[in-house]
């Protein structure tokens, strides 16, 4: 099916989401994005879908995304920065998540780090940041966001893990279109915050007082061997400090998986 190319009037971004493909169905729209990408889509484009038939998380794993449960959706960015900073996008989406969703009353979301929103511990939005890497830089990177908003159940494998916004707040009734709005107003506002400092400076503070790892302890996949350890914040790149016998070790998200939070679940 052909996309619709909408020009959102109501947005208030400068640059991000001026084009907004929308689809009632696709099979990713970070698939659909790299897509696009490869065919010159400029930055700022948003890619947005009811239902996604192949919704995708980390490492091949699966992302469900029932029809307008929540929103599934894909920004292109063009960022001009070396593809060892491209993984700190992804805590630039999950600020600005967190940032719209605490526009809804009530509502309280955390971070798990690197690529999660939590609330009351259970997951309610993933996001997934892929990128093309060139020898001195990037081509483009895709940054998906889904965020679970009507759902009242779960697929059995993640009903102890997964929640919803109006599962959390009983009562509500969510605006997807208005959530989507808010996350890409947010999100322009974190990104150009990263891109005058090219790290997390700007925002180190209102990242700590969400991240739900905060103290608490983890254990680190790291292939050269995993060890448990105490999660004191992150740096200014975005790596998260484990304390581990008194020393303190910067993880990178893109080597290793922090479990934790979920009864160590991914
Ligand atoms: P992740 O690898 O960190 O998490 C994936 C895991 O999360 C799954 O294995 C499952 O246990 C659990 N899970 C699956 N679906 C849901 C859900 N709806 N709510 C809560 N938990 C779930 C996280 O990967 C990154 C997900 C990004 C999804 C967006 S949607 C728009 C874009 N397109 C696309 O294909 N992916 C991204």
């Amino acid at each position: 099916m052909e996309p619709m190319r909408h020009k959102e009037a109501h947005l208030k971004t400068s640059w991000l989401g001026k084009t907004i493909y929308k689809y009632e169905e696709i099979d990713s729209t970070n698939t659909e994005g790299k897509r696009l990408a490869e065919n010159g889509a400029a930055h700022g484009t948003v890619i947005h879908a009811q239902v996604q038939t192949a919704g995708r998380g980390r490492r091949g794993r699966q992302w469900s995304s029932p029809k307008g449960a929540g929103i599934w959706f894909s920004i292109i960015l063009r960022p001009d920065i070396a593809p060892e900073s491209a993984p700190v996008l992804t805590l630039v989406a999950a600020m600005a998540v967190v940032k719209a969703i605490q526009r809804l009353p009530g509502a309280s979301p955390q971070i798990k780090w690197p690529n999660d929103v939590v609330m009351s511990g259970k997951k309610v939005c993933g996001i997934l940041t892929e990128m093309s890497p060139q020898r001195d830089g990037v081509d483009y990177m895709v940054v998906g966001i889904g965020i679970n908003v009507k759902q009242q159940a779960f697929p059995p494998d993640i009903m102890a893990s997964a929640t919803s916004l109006e599962q959390m707040l009983p009562g509500a009734s969510v605006s997807g279109e208005l959530l989507l709005a808010a996350v890409l107003e947010e999100f322009e506002i974190y990104y150009e915050k990263y891109m005058q400092t090219m790290d997390m400076s700007l925002f180190l503070e209102e990242y700590h007082d969400r991240l739900v790892n905060k103290d608490k302890e983890v254990k680190v996949l790291d292939p050269r061997g995993e060890y448990e350890g105490i999660a004191r914040g992150i740096n200014q790149s975005g790596e998260l400090l484990v304390e581990r016998e008194g020393t303190l070790i910067a993880v990178n998200a893109g080597e290793v998986s922090v479990r934790g939070v979920y009864g160590y679940a991914p």
